[in-house]
């Protein structure tokens, strides 16, 4: 068992993510086993969920003439406009049911302001509301983040990075994550992740303890 300072993070392993779903990431579902055999080496497991109300706006079907995939200009910035999924209580919003994962403490959901997306754990799109989960991680010893799920280029890259600007040490186990790549973003997210200082991990190595 990995030392209390550290803490497992499970990103967004819900149904709409995987293939099928209505935002598949594809191959999205063979990290459900590899994140299985992770979990049994940490005593702190901590799972997040995308959980928007149908009316959000990252949804492009609330935007008259917009479709998936195209961008728009919100208040905070630039927003992609995803086909709408993990609406809150749908079965695309439920974390995937071969998760073995009974010991996890917490669930934090993100992306539930209508106005306002979230990838991040940490700070909603707006980069000022917290989610709480810096302040839970600080309160329960936490020094070090091993970060994975769906999807690498997005909201496990931006927890990543959110994690590290919060202080901690970060790891991303990138055999335990698939990614979106929308038009490069696979590459610049490891460009940022490398440039805060965030360790590129596989799972192997995170589960012989030597990261
Ligand atoms: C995600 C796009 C929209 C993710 C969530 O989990 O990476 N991506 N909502
Ligand atoms: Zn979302």
């Amino acid at each position: 068992m990995r030392s209390a300072d550290d803490v497992l993070l499970l990103v967004d392993l819900q149904y709409d993510f995987m293939p099928g779903g209505a935002l598949a990431v594809a191959h999205g579902d063979e990290v459900v086993p590899v994140v299985n055999l992770l979990a049994k080496g940490f005593g702190h497991v901590v799972l997040t969920q995308d959980w928007h109300p149908a009316q959000h706006v990252s949804f492009a079907a609330n935007h008259a003439g917009r479709q998936p995939f195209e961008t728009i200009a919100l208040p905070y910035g630039e927003q992609v406009l995803w086909p709408t999924h993990c609406v809150q209580g749908t079965e695309g919003a439920t974390l995937h049911r071969g998760l073995d994962v009974p010991h996890a403490r917490a669930i934090i959901r993100k992306g539930h302001h209508t106005d306002v997306d979230s990838y991040s754990a940490f700070l909603e799109a707006d980069r000022t509301t917290p989610t709480g989960l810096a302040g839970y991680l600080r309160d329960t010893g936490v020094k070090r983040v091993y970060c994975c799920g769906l999807a690498t280029d997005y909201c496990v890259a931006w927890s990543a990075l959110d994690a590290r600007a919060a202080g901690f040490e970060v790891v991303l186990i990138e055999d335990a994550s698939r990614a979106i790549d929308l038009q490069g973003s696979l590459a610049a997210a490891w460009t940022q992740l490398a440039a805060a200082g965030v360790t590129r991990a596989q799972s192997a190595d995170v589960e012989r303890g030597a990261v």
